[in-house]
């Protein structure tokens, strides 16, 4: 059976310490919620899997559908790192989630700054959380939810999801996706830490679903109209507003513009 357990997908893992340890669920609320309360006392490369994802999240509060199909999977890491550098991982696991999936021949584009887009719908989502004592990181949990063999989504996401079944019209074993992602994951991280975030970076900038299109930024409810034109090194979306003024974004929420 495709069961996200340690037996089945270890012997797809060509990792040192990403998944050593694997923490499998037949049922769980959240991947995440579980790494992050639990990160205390788990080891450096930890990942907790489940079958089935009862309240997935995504980002400020936000839902994340796990039905029959999806892999949703949480990655726990300890780096040496400043705050400042959490949101970095977003991109490198994106990176690796998307060359991953190449590995394959399912061709994705990355939506700056957490989603995983295939033929204009969102395939995958990030969502990477940390946990700081007295303002210096104790950990970082990323939790990564990949639809792959869902046959269809709730109402609310129709028109904006997608899965590699619906797409491909083949069924794909999570146990050797999820593998191949943490086996990317580990290269790209590596790199991350030895300060050669460009490693990542560049997978980013070639695999944009966003670079050079009319975009929307949307933030507290107000949309301003920009173009995106880069990432800059720290991972940030640089765009230009249409009074030509240039904004680097931290964060946020986007919408590509078709016309
Ligand atoms: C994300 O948030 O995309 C992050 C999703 C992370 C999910 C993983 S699963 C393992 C781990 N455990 C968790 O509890 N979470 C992580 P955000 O960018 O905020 O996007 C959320 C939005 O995506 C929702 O408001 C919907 O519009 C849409 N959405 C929800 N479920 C989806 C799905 N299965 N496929 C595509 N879009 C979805």
């Amino acid at each position: 059976m495709d069961y996200l357990t340690g037996e089945n997908f270890k012997k797809y893992l060509t990792t040192k310490y990403i998944g050593k340890t694997i923490i499998h669920f037949d049922q769980i609320d959240s991947t995440n919620l579980y790494a992050k309360n639990m990160g205390d006392t788990l080891e450096h490369g930890t990942v907790i899997t489940c079958e089935e994802q009862k309240t997935g999240r995504g980002r400020l509060g936000k839902k994340w559908e796990s039905q029959s199909g999806s892999m949703c999977m949480s990655i726990l890491v300890k780096p040496e790192i400043k705050l400042h550098q959490v949101s970095k991982i977003t991109q490198v696991c994106a990176a690796a989630v998307s060359i991953a999936l190449d590995e394959l021949s399912i061709n994705t584009q990355i939506k700056w700054p957490n989603d995983i887009i295939m033929n204009n719908k969102k395939i995958c989502g990030i969502l990477t959380e940390m946990k700081t004592e007295m303002n210096v990181l104790t950990y970082i949990v990323i939790g990564i939810g990949l639809n792959v063999n869902n046959e269809d989504f709730p109402n609310e996401i129709q028109n904006t999801a997608t899965s590699i079944f619906i797409e491909t019209g083949l069924s794909f074993e999570k146990n050797i996706i999820a593998a191949k992602i943490l086996n990317n994951f580990e290269i790209l991280y590596d790199e991350f830490i030895k300060d050669n975030y460009k490693a990542s970076l560049d997978i980013c900038r070639k695999k944009s679903y966003v670079l050079g299109k009319q975009i929307n930024l949307i933030e507290n409810n107000i949309v301003k109209k920009a173009k995106a034109i880069d990432l800059g090194n720290d991972g940030e979306l640089i765009v230009q507003y249409e009074d030509g003024r240039i904004d680097n974004i931290i964060s946020g929420e986007i919408s590509v513009r078709l016309s």
